[in-house]
């Protein structure tokens, strides 16, 4: 006799023609996705979710920090609700499924069981959190790190981009701005299901990844100060070449990572260079070095000779250096209840699956701070995510889907 929604499985079809049409809006230019937080894009994909979760009978919450909460009932109104979901903004060069997968899976789940007609005792709500990504303005994860209480929203609203506008304006700006309070919402739990963006799940053939940590991120602004002067003019031992010294380091935050094989991870991602003409030896650069590591003391001896060999660097060529901390977050060990309804879920599917350590950072990884929390990943083509030949199969988006579905209605309480 199968248990109760045992055989529960989502519409496979539905989301992944639901993903497709989210991907028309912010096109990229080679197939994926350029719809970075609070732009125009972004509040046309948000209207296209509310819609949606507005057909699906949802009600919608809007905070101060543009995060949308998609509530469907539960049978009891004082029971705190399941939260699904992830975030709906995406890199420059972004793919079709970061962020997008969790929260159009999240929404399946609501279809679903309005389809069939089931009711869960606590009400499920879906979120998409706003600028997950950090590209446009750091922090990533900024919103849902707001809603933690890990960011206050007044230092949250000041985040500039590369254009000196700021985050509060921008949100106001696309009419995203919600009235509620952030952070003030409780959580029965938090599961977000997420595509891997890394090779492990394919080259194990397992449908799904039952995420049991995330490791820790750390993001360092640098800013090397030189001095301009003639490419041609200006003899070699006079230079003060900030391009190069950024370059030196550069090849000093390989090393670091290197030296803490296999698990840490190091580069720089965002570099900017001054003035950037073709004839100028360059006065200043500035760039942001991204280390990750599952544990705390590699980051934090990366970080530690970062500023300590870096600045030798400096030092040595004659200019001037300067670091500041603009992002990061401690390892994170998911709630065990809940990863172990995923786990029991993937089982009872009969889906393929291992557990598994997030490499990138997640809007789960400051949830997990307020709430018992845990995520699902799926595999992705080549591993290869942040780019816009990210890809994954319609097969993989199903079973991460019913994965999640199982563990939100298990923790949710089906009522006959
Ligand atoms: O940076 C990250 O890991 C995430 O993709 N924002
Ligand atoms: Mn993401
Ligand atoms: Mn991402």
């Amino acid at each position: 006799m199968a248990a109760p929604g045992e055989n529960l499985r989502i519409d496979g079809d539905r989301l992944w023609e639901s993903i497709m049409e989210m991907a028309k809006i912010g096109p990229g230019v080679a197939g994926g996705n350029n719809r970075q937080t609070v732009t125009d894009e972004d509040g046309e994909g948000r209207a296209l979710f509310q819609s949606w979760c507005e057909a699906a009978g949802c009600s919608m919450g809007l905070d101060q920090m543009g995060n949308m909460f998609a509530r469907r009932e539960g049978t009891d109104p004082e029971a705190l609700p399941v939260y699904v979901g992830s975030h709906l903004d995406t890199q420059p060069t972004g793919g079709k499924y970061d962020g997008v997968l969790g929260v159009l899976g999240g929404l399946e789940i609501l279809r679903t069981l309005n389809d069939l007609g089931i009711k869960t005792r606590h009400p499920i709500v879906v979120t998409n959190f706003t600028n997950e990504e950090g590209t446009r303005f750091a922090p990533a994860m900024l919103s849902s790190g707001v809603f933690a209480g890990v960011h206050s929203q007044d230092w949250a609203y000041e985040r500039e981009d590369a254009q000196g506008k700021r985050f509060g304006d921008e949100l106001k700006r696309i009419g995203w701005r919600g009235e509620e309070e952030v952070g003030q919402r409780k959580m029965h739990a938090f599961f977000e299901l997420h595509i891997e963006q890394g090779p492990i799940l394919e080259a194990e053939r397992k449908d799904i990844g039952v995420v049991t940590h995330g490791q820790g991120l750390s993001w360092t602004q640098v800013t090397v100060t030189g001095k301009e002067s003639h490419t041609g003019s200006t003899p070699m031992p006079m230079r003060k070449n900030a391009g190069l010294c950024m370059a030196r380091i550069l090849d000093k935050v390989d090393e670091i990572a290197w030296s803490h094989k296999p698990h840490a991870v190091g580069a720089a991602g965002h570099i900017d260079i001054y003035p950037n003409s073709r004839n100028v030896i360059p006065g200043k650069a500035v760039f942001t070095v991204d280390f990750r590591s599952p544990d705390l003391s590699v980051i934090e001896d990366m970080e530690r000779r970062l500023r300590d060999e870096g600045g030798q660097i400096a030092k040595d060529m004659g200019l001037e250096i300067a670091f500041e901390k603009v992002g990061g977050f401690d390892p994170v060990e998911f709630d065990k209840t809940c990863v172990t309804a995923v786990r029991d879920a993937a089982e009872r599917l009969g889906y393929s699956h291992q557990d598994i350590i997030s490499g990138a950072g997640h809007d789960a990884c400051w949830i997990n701070q307020v709430a018992p929390t845990a995520m699902i990943m799926c595999p992705c083509v080549d591993g290869l995510s942040h780019n816009e030949a990210e890809e994954i199969t319609k097969d993989w988006a199903r079973a991460g889907a019913d994965v999640l579905m199982h563990a939100v209605v298990e923790t949710a309480g089906i009522v006959e």
